[in-house]
């Protein structure tokens, strides 16, 4: 056997090696060797927030970079993304472990013709380790499935993800809809995804642009506190 056939023992590797080889792992959608890298580094006391940004975010970055120049194709993308998820599911309940109390409540979905889910997981796991309560509606969603989420569970915030060009507009369909039906100031809506942009973000109305999950979280925090302000300003100014 020669060099090159030998297997290559994950543990073994450095901190560094690793995570390298875990980005040609997830390139290559190898979903076990993507859990058993993720649990070496939480073994090895790297923090999840860590684990998630170096090894997963970065590997998924360069197979986005591949699949863009046409390197590689919709079936090999699709197991790297399972691949990530393997990962993924294991950071997911240390992200979401809080002791925190409740901080509020989110709906978040992937809008109508959009089926990419990854980063919305993420803002929904990073969301939940801050102490929301988080209504993941899933992906392609429709006006109608984020009023209907927003009223049902008495939301704070709505979130919106869309990583196409083609999707990002549908984000101005729901605001717009939330406007027309006279609810548009009863919830903050933030949106996020690689395509968007501050000035896309206010240009439809939207309160917040996330750059990523940290930043989804950093804006809802702010959201919440000037909620709170102004519910007990408007308590003041009712018993005053
Ligand atoms: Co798609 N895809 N894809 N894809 N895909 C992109 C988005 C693309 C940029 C690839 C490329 O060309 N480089 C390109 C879009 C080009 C464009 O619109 N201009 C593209 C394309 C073209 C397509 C198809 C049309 C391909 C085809 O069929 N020919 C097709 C469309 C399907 C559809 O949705 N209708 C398609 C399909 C797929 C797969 C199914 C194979 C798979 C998705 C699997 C899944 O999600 N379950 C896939 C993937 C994986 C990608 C890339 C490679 C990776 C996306 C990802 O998961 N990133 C992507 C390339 C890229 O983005 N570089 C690509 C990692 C994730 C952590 O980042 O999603 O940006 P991201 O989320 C971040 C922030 O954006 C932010 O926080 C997150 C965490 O930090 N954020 C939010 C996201 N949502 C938020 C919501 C918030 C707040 C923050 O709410 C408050």
């Amino acid at each position: 056997m020669s060099d090159q056939d030998t297997p290559i023992v994950l543990s073994d590797l450095s901190d560094e090696d690793l995570v390298v080889q875990m980005h040609d792992d997830l390139y290559d959608g190898l979903t076990n060797e993507i859990a058993e890298g993720t649990q070496i580094l939480l073994d090895r006391g790297w923090t999840a927030y860590d684990v998630l940004q170096d090894a997963l975010v970065e590997g998924m970055r360069i197979v986005g970079i591949d699949f863009r120049d046409g390197i590689l194709f919709v079936p090999e993308v699709l197991l790297s993304a399972n691949a990530m998820k393997a990962g993924m599911a294991l950071l997911r309940p240390i992200l979401a472990e809080t002791g925190a109390p409740k901080v509020g409540t989110m709906v978040i979905g992937t809008v109508k013709g959009d089926i990419h889910d990854i980063g919305k997981n993420l803002v929904s796991m990073m969301m939940e380790g801050a102490g929301f309560d988080v209504i993941d509606i899933g992906v392609n969603n429709d006006v109608e499935s984020y009023i209907e989420a927003a009223l049902e569970n008495n939301a704070d915030i709505v979130g919106m993800s869309a990583l196409l060009t083609t999707t990002m507009g549908y984000m101005r369909v729901v605001i717009d809809t939330f406007k027309q039906r006279g609810i548009r100031n009863d919830y903050a809506i933030l949106v996020g995804g690689a395509p968007l942009n501050e000035a896309f973000a206010e240009e439809i109305g939207a309160d917040g642009y996330c750059r990523d999950a940290a930043m989804a979280v950093e804006m809802a925090i702010k959201v919440m506190e000037s909620r709170q302000g102004s519910a007990a300003a408007t308590k003041l100014y009712n018993t005053g």
